[in-house]
């Protein structure tokens, strides 16, 4: 007889636990122990389930930074506890929310499965019974006494994902999730095939719950024929001390003077830019071509292989953390999660 695993499942909202408001014909949250009465069968599986609700029931689209240090603080306060942790939540931020996690949980030596759904679980065709189930069962693997996925993941139909290599790429299909530049960990058919070598190792060390995070982080996408007020209507705000560009292709960016200038200003000011690439597959290359060799001059620095989302909180995390100048670069462009490629 297997040992019997303790499971926290931790709701935060999102479609999987929404019903139909008649009133204003739109999706609205419901309580989680709603939702528990749609999977009956969760209760015959060799999993002890206990669960935590946040405060506050949000449809994803609202996630911020406040938001996840309560749900660092409640993983924290449980980590010893349980086994595994399940997280539901909406499909739309989950990307944000697994790369935030694994920033914030150092030395994470358990499951985190976020997971969710396209349809609420009210629904007939829900694809939110699969994927809740499937969390808990991968929440709970150990082999004798190490877990087999400890790390921050989302699992989404019938794959599993590093966290912070996956982005939302579908709104329509329940394969809603992509990690264009890292293997998936696990694949769901008849048994659960976890693709071992890809898993990070147990830390075996005390967890490190961060809590500080920092807002001073801007996104800047370029699109061909972008107005040079918008590239300095962000590259010039004071309050933002790290910018990610989202380039095209290999890390590429105009060549015109003006453009240029600004990014030379903004580095002059002391910002830091991070050039990510806007293709959800292969890594930043500055210097490849011409169009990026002048980046690189300018102090532009490489995100490589990371996604947005990962750049994003990778940066809150750090400045949070306090880092600032060559050793913020220098932590920028190195793997500290498993973020980006070696
Ligand atoms: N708007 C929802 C959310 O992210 C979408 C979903 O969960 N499928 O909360």
């Amino acid at each position: 007889m297997t040992e019997t695993r303790k499971v926290l499942v931790i709701y935060t909202g999102g479609t999987i636990g929404m019903i139909m408001d008649e009133e204003s014909q739109s999706l609205v949250p419901i309580d989680f122990e709603k939702i528990f009465q749609h999977i009956p069968v969760l209760e015959s599986m060799n999993v002890e389930i206990d669960h935590a609700q946040m405060d506050e029931i949000i449809d994803s689209s609202d996630m911020n930074p406040q938001f996840w240090i309560k749900l660092v603080g409640i993983i924290e306060k449980n980590y010893l506890d349980y086994d595994g942790f399940v997280v539901l939540h909406g499909s739309d931020t989950m990307a944000y929310t697994a790369s935030m996690l694994s920033f914030m949980l150092e030395n994470l030596n358990k499951p985190v499965i976020l997971t969710g759904s396209q349809l609420p679980l009210g629904m007939v065709r829900s694809d939110g019974r699969e994927n809740f189930i499937n969390a808990v069962e991968i929440a709970s693997a150990y082999e004798e006494d190490t877990p087999i996925v400890p790390e921050v993941c989302i699992f989404f139909e019938n794959r599993l994902f590093r966290g912070n290599r996956t982005s939302k790429f579908n709104a329509e299909h329940f394969d809603a999730f992509i990690s264009g530049n890292y293997p998936v960990l696990a694949e769901v058919g008849v048994h659960i095939k976890y693709n071992k070598v890809y898993i990070r190792k147990p830390a075996y060390k005390a967890l490190k719950a961060h809590k500080k995070l920092s807002n001073a982080v801007g996104i800047l996408k370029l699109f061909p024929g972008i107005p040079l007020s918008l590239v300095n209507n962000t590259l010039a705000q004071n309050d933002l001390e790290i910018v990610i560009l989202e380039s095209f292709g290999a890390g590429n960016a105009p060549t015109n003077k003006e453009f240029l200038a600004l990014i030379e200003e903004a580095g002059k000011k002391n910002k830091i830019i991070l050039n990510i690439s806007q293709c959800k597959s292969g890594e930043v290359e500055m210097g490849r071509y011409a169009t990026s060799k002048k980046l690189l001059e300018l102090g532009v620095i490489s995100g490589r292989d990371m996604t947005t989302e990962a750049a994003l909180t990778k940066s809150m995390y750090l400045l949070g953390e306090g880092y600032r100048d060559s050793e913020l670069k220098r932590l920028l462009q190195k793997s500290i999660r498993g973020e980006m490629s070696q």
